[in-house]
């Protein structure tokens, strides 16, 4: 248990014009290349047991095409909040997954390969916390965070009282911080609740626990490929679910963090923690929320960096590993620090591991019957 718990870190005048904005450019780029290990720079590696090519051609309008989405509404039941368990159907087809122009080599975002993914069911939303306390209440379910009586949170979010109880914290990256009492019920510590953010997506879910989550609902985790088919929504080779535009029409679409990580988050898009699960527009042709930004989101595959341009049909990754791939990016995320809000980045955690900015959504083969509108099943 020790072990497995051990804590793991962007014409003269208008010539100087264009030098500079080349420049500027380039500055960039070379930032966007640096290494894989600034991802502890967002806790996006940190668990309990371990310690831009922006480009004008925006495509966003395509992100308003619904004619695809099909929507499915399950039965209200007796709950105390709206549900948010919906799913879209994902038509499966041929897509490129991974990039050829990886941002960060070591992840394994490379090289771009052919990849058919069948059709399926995907949640339109992150799972939120009121749909995680109906799996609990119907099934007494304890987390690993509950479990183990801890979990990581990011030093921002934590109360004074509770940062003066805190003895370690990981050398890679000081601002997470392993946090006694945070759970998805306490996930910013046992003096905070979930009472306001009974929309927002559950925190401190471990990749075993998300697996139990899904199979309660009739459901399952996505594949790394079907999470990457469904977060590109048809568009080939583009950063984002809509394009490559970060911000369409000047707008936010998704919850990341603006400022200088660590220290300043401006909360620009509205949201300086989570977000409700709602929020934003779709981000895609496929209707799903949140697919990047907001929390990353665990996957069903094993976690490896080496991919090869063979075609790969309904890929599920390797057979065996230590980490799961998480991907999507989350609130804590920036552009010099952990730029993985793009649907071709991954990261990952071992299966036991939580956090504060980690959370998942379900997909199906099969649409459970009580989403299905000709049953009065419920759930
Ligand atoms: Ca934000
Ligand atoms: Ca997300």
């Amino acid at each position: 248990m020790t072990d497995r718990r051990r804590t793991a870190v962007f014409l003269s005048l208008f010539c100087l014009v264009i030098l500079y904005s080349t420049l500027a450019s380039e500055s960039e780029s070379h930032q966007d290349s640096g290494s894989s290990d600034n991802k502890e720079e967002c806790g996006c590696k940190q668990s309990r047991n371990k310690e831009d090519k922006e480009k004008n051609d925006v495509t966003e309008s395509e992100a308003d095409d619904s004619s695809h989405t099909r929507f499915y509404q399950p039965k209200t039941g007796d709950t105390l909040y709206p549900r948010t368990n919906q799913m879209v159907y994902i038509p499966g087809g041929t897509f490129t997954m991974g990039t050829d122009e990886p941002v960060f080599v070591l992840d394994g975002e490379g090289p771009g390969r052919q990849v058919k993914v069948d059709s399926f069911y995907m949640d339109k939303y992150e799972v939120s916390n009121a749909e995680f306390e109906l799996f609990v209440n119907q099934t007494g379910y304890k987390t690993e965070a509950e479990s183990f009586g801890n979990s990581f949170v990011m030093e921002n979010y934590l109360s004074e009282e509770v940062k003066k109880e805190i003895t370690q914290m990981a050398a890679a990256a000081p601002w997470w911080l392993p946090v006694e009492g945070a759970d998805w019920r306490h996930p910013f510590g046992k003096d905070s609740g979930i009472k306001d953010r009974m929309d927002h997506p559950v925190l401190h879910c471990s990749w075993n626990d998300a697996v139990k989550y899904c199979e309660w609902a009739g459901k399952r985790l996505p594949t790394e490929a079907e999470f990457e088919y469904a977060c590109r929504g048809g568009l080939e080779n583009r950063l984002f679910p809509w394009g490559n535009n970060m911000m369409p029409r000047g707008e936010h679409w998704m919850n990341i963090w603006q400022g200088a990580f660590p220290e300043k988050n401006t909360g620009e898009d509205g949201y300086e923690g989570t977000a409700p699960v709602t929020s934003f527009p779709e981000q895609n042709k496929f209707g799903l929320k949140n697919i990047i930004g907001n929390v990353w989101e665990w996957t069903q595959d094993w976690w490896e960096v080496k991919h090869t341009k063979d075609f790969k049909d309904n890929p599920k990754g390797p057979a065996s590993g230590t980490d799961k791939v998480k991907k999507g990016g989350s609130y804590q995320c920036t552009k010099l620090y952990c730029y993985r809000y793009r649907c071709g980045a991954r990261s990952q955690n071992t299966p036991d591991s939580s956090s504060s900015n980690l959370g998942f959504r379900c997909a199906s083969s099969e649409l459970p019957k009580y989403l299905q509108t000709d049953t009065k099943d419920e759930l």
